[in-house]
This record gives structure tokens, C-alpha cells and sequence, in this order.
């Protein structure tokens, strides 16, 4: 098989890509990497159907972390208000909402290193209430050992994000305070509690080529392909040492995608952070190339994101249907 055949070849679900095939599929000309990631879209996926996620950030700023990108550090001046951790009540009139208007998972935020102690019963009943209302479940809420992994589950986790971010060669540049072996680690918990694993990065915090193609590399590599890999692009926020990030080209964003899907084919490749700022036809793009779930709502977690109707309009355009929960 030529070696175009086997980078496009939708049957074949690896876990050994090595770093030169990926280059390869990030350098390829725009339209053949978005033919092939689209014909691997069609084979797994239900064509023009995109997953809809809403999130809430239930705890606000003041994080131990140093995290460059992040408005959340206590170590950064940024203009965010904090908050401790929200109310069970008012999150589940929060997901109420979600669900009324389209979402099928809520996934809930937490600007913690890790959940504390004292917290963490408080965590698991809010997991329980959400779930209840017959939404998927999704928390981060940072690193996780074994037990808290498995706690979660009890409570009725569907989903653990936990995002790599970048290569482990790039991470030292962007955080201090925890290793990409950490983050790794948490990972292996999360998977050994048998919790859906939703890991991804960010795209444009002035990393190499290489860098991107060494996460998708890792992504792609690990035992069990995440079920959602989120593709953020860097929200620059003013106070953050990546507030003046040079600006990527947003093709390369495109080509990110179409990798991802053809790395990932059976996993749920989502356009996250940074849509505001996209056109319609870069967004329209980011969807032929096999993005096939967004995050929903006015809100990310401390930043804004399109409205609502303005997503629904976009769909309406393109001819997209909205994943239910019935799918
Ligand atoms: N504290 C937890 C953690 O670090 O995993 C959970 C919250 S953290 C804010 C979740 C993810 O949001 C980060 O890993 C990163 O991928 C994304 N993110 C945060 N700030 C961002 C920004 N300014 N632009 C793009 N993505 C961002
Ligand atoms: C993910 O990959 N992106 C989301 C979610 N997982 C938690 C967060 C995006 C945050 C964007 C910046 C902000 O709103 O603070
Ligand atoms: Fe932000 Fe999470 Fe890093 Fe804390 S650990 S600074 S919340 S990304």
C-alpha cells in the first residue's frame, strides 16, 4: 500500500504513528488532507451531524498553577473575578438550561490544580444531580489520583477532560508547576476507573510544527483514543505571559482537524475555544476537514463564545443537524 493509502485508509485504527507520519499529514496540500480526514469522517460518523457540549465554570480563579495561557493563575493580573466553588443548586439550573436548548452534555470546570479534599463530596453530588436530569457528564477539574478517578465514576462521570495541551518537549514552556508526565498519570487514572477520557490542546501558543504533530503523535498513541479530543485556539487574555502569542495561520488550524481525524477516526473531534473569532467559512472549513462537536453556549468557561442562535443559524446554512441524546 502506498504511503498515501495507508495514512487515508478508514478501516485501520492504530496506536504506533510515528512523528514523520504526522508531519506528514499537517505539511500535505490543504484539499487532499481535508479529502481524506472527510471520506475517514464518513465511514465512522453520521455525515453533517455535530455533537453539541455545553460548559460552566463552577469554580473561578485563584488557581495554585502557572499555566501561560490561563486567566484563571492566582499567578497572573488578569481581569477575571474568582468564586468558590457554585451552589449544587445553581448548577443544575444551569444544566436545565443546557439541555433545554439542544446540549447532550454538560461539562463543568474547575480552576483547581486538583480537587481538594474538602470539596470533593460537594464535586459528586453535583456529578449525580447533572446526570440525573439525563444529560452525559463531563468535569475537569484537574489532576485526578486512582480513587477520586473511581469516585467519580460511582457518582456517574461520563467524562473526564484533561487536556495535554501541547508536546511534553513545549509543556516546560508554559507551565512550571506541574510535568506532562503528571498530566499523563492523571490520564492512566482516569482511563483505569473506566471514565471516557476527553484530552486534547491548544493551538497557537508560538509552537513548532513539530510541537503540533508530537501531541496529535501522543494523542493518537495512547491506549485508548480519547472518545473527544477538544482543539482549542488560544484565546489570548491580556495579564497571561501568552497574551501576545503571535497569530497562527488559520489554515494550520484546519490542517490540525483534519489530522486529528485521520489520527483519531472514531473519536468525537471538537472545535473548541477561540470560535468567536472565526468566520462562518473558516468554522464551515474546520467541519469539512471532520470537527463534528463544538462547545454551545454564550459562555467557555471565563470567556465569551458565539451566541447561541448565531450556531444555530450557522447550522441551518451548512445543512448540519444537532446530535440528541437519542443518537
Ligand atoms: N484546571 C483544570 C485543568 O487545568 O485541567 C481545568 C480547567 S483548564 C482551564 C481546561 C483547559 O482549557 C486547558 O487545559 C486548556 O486546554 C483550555 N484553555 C484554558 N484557557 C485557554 C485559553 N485562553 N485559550 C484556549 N484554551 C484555553
Ligand atoms: C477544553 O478543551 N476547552 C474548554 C474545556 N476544555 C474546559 C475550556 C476553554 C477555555 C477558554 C478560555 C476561558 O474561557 O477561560
Ligand atoms: Fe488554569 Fe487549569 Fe492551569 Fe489552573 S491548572 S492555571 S485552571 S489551566
Amino acid at each position: 500500500m502506498s504511503k498515501e493509502n495507508i495514512l487515508s485508509e478508514p478501516s485501520v485504527i492504530r496506536h504506533d504513528w510515528l512523528i514523520d507520519e504526522v508531519i506528514h499529514l499537517l505539511t500535505r496540500p490543504l484539499f487532499d488532507v481535508i479529502f481524506s480526514a472527510q471520506g475517514i469522517h464518513r465511514a465512522h460518523f453520521k455525515a453533517n451531524q455535530v455533537q453539541l457540549s455545553t460548559l460552566l465554570n463552577i469554580k473561578t480563579g485563584t488557581c495554585s498553577e502557572d499555566c501561560g495561557y490561563c486567566s484563571q493563575s492566582a499567578r497572573f493580573k488578569t481581569s477575571i473575578e474568582s468564586q468558590p466553588l457554585m451552589a449544587l443548586k445553581e448548577v443544575v439550573a444551569a444544566a436545565k438550561e443546557a439541555k433545554a436548548k439542544g446540549a447532550t452534555r454538560f461539562c463543568m470546570g474547575a480552576a483547581w490544580r486538583s480537587p481538594k479534599r474538602q470539596d470533593f463530596d460537594k464535586v459528586l453530588e453535583i456529578v449525580k444531580s447533572v446526570k440525573s436530569l439525563g444529560l452525559e457528564t463531563c468535569m475537569t477539574l484537574g489532576l485526578l489520583d486512582l480513587e477520586q478517578a473511581e469516585q467519580l465514576k460511582v457518582a456517574g462521570l461520563d467524562y473526564y477532560n484533561h487536556n495535554l495541551d501541547t508536546s511534553a518537549a513545549y509543556y516546560k514552556q508554559i507551565t512550571s508547576t506541574h510535568t506532562y508526565q503528571d498530566r499523563l498519570d492523571t490520564l492512566a487514572n482516569v482511563r483505569d476507573a473506566h471514565l471516557k477520557v476527553c484530552c486534547g490542546g491548544i493551538f497557537g501558543m508560538g509552537e513548532s510544527l513539530e510541537d503540533r504533530a508530537a501531541l496529535l503523535q501522543t494523542l493518537a498513541n495512547l491506549p485508548i483514543h480519547p472518545d473527544s479530543v477538544p482543539i482549542n485556539k488560544l484565546i489570548p487574555i491580556a495579564g497571561t505571559p501568552l497574551a501576545k502569542s503571535e497569530k497562527p495561520d488559520p489554515f494550520d488550524m484546519v490542517r490540525c482537524i483534519a489530522a486529528a481525524r485521520i489520527l483519531m477516526p472514531t473519536s468525537y473531534i471538537r472545535l473548541s475555544a477561540g470560535r468567536t473569532e472565526m468566520s462562518d467559512e473558516l468554522q464551515a472549513l474546520c467541519f469539512l476537514a471532520g470537527a463534528n462537536s463544538i462547545f454551545y453556549g454564550e459562555k467557555l468557561l471565563t470567556t465569551d463564545n458565539p451566541g447561541v442562535e448565531q450556531d444555530m443559524k450557522l447550522f441551518k446554512r451548512l445543512g448540519i443537524e444537532t446530535m440528541s441524546t437519542t443518537d
